[in-house]
């Protein structure tokens, strides 16, 4: 079958565990790995504890500390100890807070061409530049993973994207996928995997593919994937890992849904604008804009080789004295090279200041830009407030337009710079695994330790038959779970918290929701198209939860925080435009026979309690999730499947 010779479909097929392979159905695929880090993992630790096993059932799953390492306060050190000795209890390796970005310390030390992984964390298709089927999820599904489930998903849609040609000077691999964005926006890449292919992949480095692999998660994307060949054999083994590699290409005769073609030697360097990674334009039509902060780094473009190449521009000149220049290295590996062979030194000269080897300002720990202050950042993310200033304008751009940004004070097409470096790939990289800790065959006898900030899970009950929901929040198209439940310094500590971290619901955009929710009984929100875009943080679903929030309507959902919610009881339900402009903030809705509209209906029928019309919603559910629903969330289903009750 023409989809099994994709690349996709041949790692599918060998993983498949239940459904059939034909685009648009259900299927369960085997994990071999699983990736979390901490600012969702603790709760995905907490979620394998409740499953009562002794030890992981993965080929392997590794514990990465790296989103919250700013310890203001006793919480964020107690997560970092509760993970560590969870990781030791239950079988999982553990990078410990310093060892780097979780998807950049995988891509270089733990990623295998054709397995499959999924991670706790949106960006996990990094490591879909090493030929990785790698998929972000939310933290439970990741925990059953761990527990040896099947991951469930509806089986994609393929794309090929074939490249030709080579990447001109001053370009680089964050143009191509800016240049993806732009064309297709952040909803291209629903429901399919973005196959990488055709003769100008050749050309491409593994840590710029993997940028590339990166930010499809902001096209919407389940994952992006490229082939296995010399070039990840090149990589591996100055990773001293050749024996990881295999080959992995698609079959001749692989038939696509469709075909994107980019000439890599037409591209030009991009960035894109606030508040949203599709906004893309030339940055010769930006470079009017005046510059207060640079930040590079992140999972996206903070390999050895983006930091060696900015710290080459960087060299004998110096930082724009109204620019700070912000450096957070993606691994320890990349900042132990730099700093052997002087780049470090360079950058440190120019006037950078280097930040820990974490997330760090991408997640808005730290660093946030002035008022109204404008940041050129080499990350995948901007949108508003998440980089802790709510009215930042955050443009998002390759390291060599950052640093042009950081040495001209202004948005700067970087020929200006003069004459293109050229980075050749280390044959060698410097390898030092000692900041991860392997777990010990039996943890049986190690205590995990909890502190006071790490709350266990609530229990939820079962749908009912009945709800009568007011509508508390009416928002439009496109809110992201940064909108839902902001990151940063103040809030991520809360991670473990339920109870604390709910009082921060909306907290931007709608302040006081928490509070009003809790005068209600049960309510529900109304949102636009692709509600729910961006992160897997599923606190985004279960904060919610606990404040009441029992279905949301709307438009159409962002395929993870879909899965969250319902993983979480929380019942998706899709609603027409007409629909969608007939209710507003404060209506009452009521839904009537519940359970069995769940259990059976593709429409969910309810009636606005003061307005006295009826609507249809739509209920595009397999019968799992309805399941999963009727049981008030996933581990209640889980629990009820393992204990035979119906
Ligand atoms: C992000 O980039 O938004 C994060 C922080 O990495 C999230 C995970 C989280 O919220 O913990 C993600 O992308 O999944
Ligand atoms: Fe960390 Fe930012 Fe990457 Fe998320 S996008 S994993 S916060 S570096």
């Amino acid at each position: 079958m023409a989809y099994e010779d994709t690349l996709t479909g041949q790692v599918l097929a060998s993983h498949l565990m239940e459904g059939r392979l034909t685009s648009g159905e259900e299927i369960g695929i085997r994990i071999d790995q699983t990736l979390t880090q901490d600012a969702t993992g603790t709760l995905v630790y907490l979620e394998f504890m409740s499953m009562g096993l002794d030890r992981v059932r993965t080929r392997r799953s590794v514990s990465y500390v790296d989103h919250n390492t700013l310890q203001t306060g006793f919480e964020n050190a107690d997560d970092h100890r509760f993970l560590q000795s969870a990781a030791a209890r239950y079988g999982a390796y553990f990078s410990r807070p310093g060892n780097g970005i979780c998807h950049q310390v995988h891509l270089e030390r733990f990623g295998v061409p054709g397995q499959t992984l999924l991670g706790s964390d949106s960006h996990t298709p990094t490591s879909g530049g090493l030929g990785m089927l790698a998929m972000g999820a939310g933290g439970l599904d990741v925990a059953l993973a761990m527990a040896g489930a099947p991951f469930f998903m509806i089986a994609p849609r393929v794309s090929l994207i074939r490249l030709t040609g080579e990447l001109p000077p001053w370009v680089g691999a964050k143009d191509v996928i800016l240049y993806i964005l732009q064309r297709l926006g952040v909803k291209g890449g629903l429901g399919r995997i973005m196959e990488y292919g055709g003769p100008g992949a050749a050309s491409l480095s593994v840590p710029e593919r993997a940028t590339i692999a990166n930010m499809g998660a902001e096209l919407g994307a389940w994952t992006s994937i490229f082939p296995s060949d010399d070039v990840t054999h090149r990589f591996l083994k100055a990773q001293e890992r050749k024996d990881d590699w295999t080959p992995l290409a698609a079959r001749d005769g692989a038939v696509y849904d469709d075909v994107v073609d980019i000439d890599l030697s037409a591209l030009v360097p991009l960035a894109a604008c606030p508040s949203s990674p599709d906004a893309v334009r030339p940055i010769r039509e930006l470079s009017g804009v005046k510059v207060d902060q640079v930040a590079i780094g992140s999972c996206t473009n903070s390999s050895y080789m983006d930091l060696k190449t900015a710290a080459t521009l960087l060299k004998g000149k110096r930082v724009h004295p109204d620019v700070s220049l912000v450096v957070s290295p993606g691994s320890r590996q990349v900042l132990a090279m730099l700093a052997r062979d002087g780049a470090l030194a360079d950058m440190i000269e120019a006037g950078a200041r280097i930040l820990e080897v974490a997330c760090g300002p991408c997640i808005g720990m730290g660093q946030a830009p002035p008022s109204g202050g404008v940041s050129v950042r080499t990350y995948n993310r901007n949108f508003p407030g998440r980089s802790g200033t709510p009215d930042a304008q955050v443009y998002l751009c390759g390291p060599q337009a950052a640093v042009a940004a950081a040495l001209t004070g202004y948005l700067t097409e970087p020929h200006e710079l003069g004459e293109a470096p050229v980075i050749q790939e280390p044959d060698v990289f410097l390898v030092d695994d000692s900041m991860i800790l392997t777990p010990p065959d039996d943890g049986r006898e190690i205590t995990v330790h909890m502190g006071p900030n790490i709350k266990s899970l609530p229990a939820l009950e079962p749908l009912p038959d009945e709800m009568h929901l007011d509508i508390l929040l009416k928002v439009g198209d496109h809110i992201t779970t940064d909108d839902i439940l902001p990151g940063g310094a103040k809030v991520l500590p809360l991670r473990s918290n339920l109870p604390v971290i709910s009082e921060h619901v909306y907290a931007l955009k709608a302040p006081g929701f928490a509070a009003r929710a809790r005068q209600h009984r049960a309510v529900t929100i109304l949102g636009g198209e692709n509600y729910g875009q961006g992160s897997s943080r599923e606190h985004a679903a279960l904060a919610p939860r606990y404040l009441g929030v029992r279905a949301v309507l709307a438009k159409s959902f962002a395929r993870l925080h879909r899965a969250n919610l319902i993983n979480f009881g929380v019942v998706p339900a899709l609603v027409k435009e007409e629909t969608y402009a007939r209710l507003e903030e404060g209506d009452c809705i009521g839904f009537l026979d519940l359970r069995r509209s769940v259990a059976e209906s593709e429409q969910l029928t309810a009636r606005t309690e003061d307005k006295g019309f009826t609507f249809e919603s739509r209920l595009d559910l397999s019968t799992r999730e309805r399941e999963i629903l009727l049981a008030g969330g996933r581990l209640n289903f889980q629990r009820r499947a393992l204990s035979g009750e119906p």
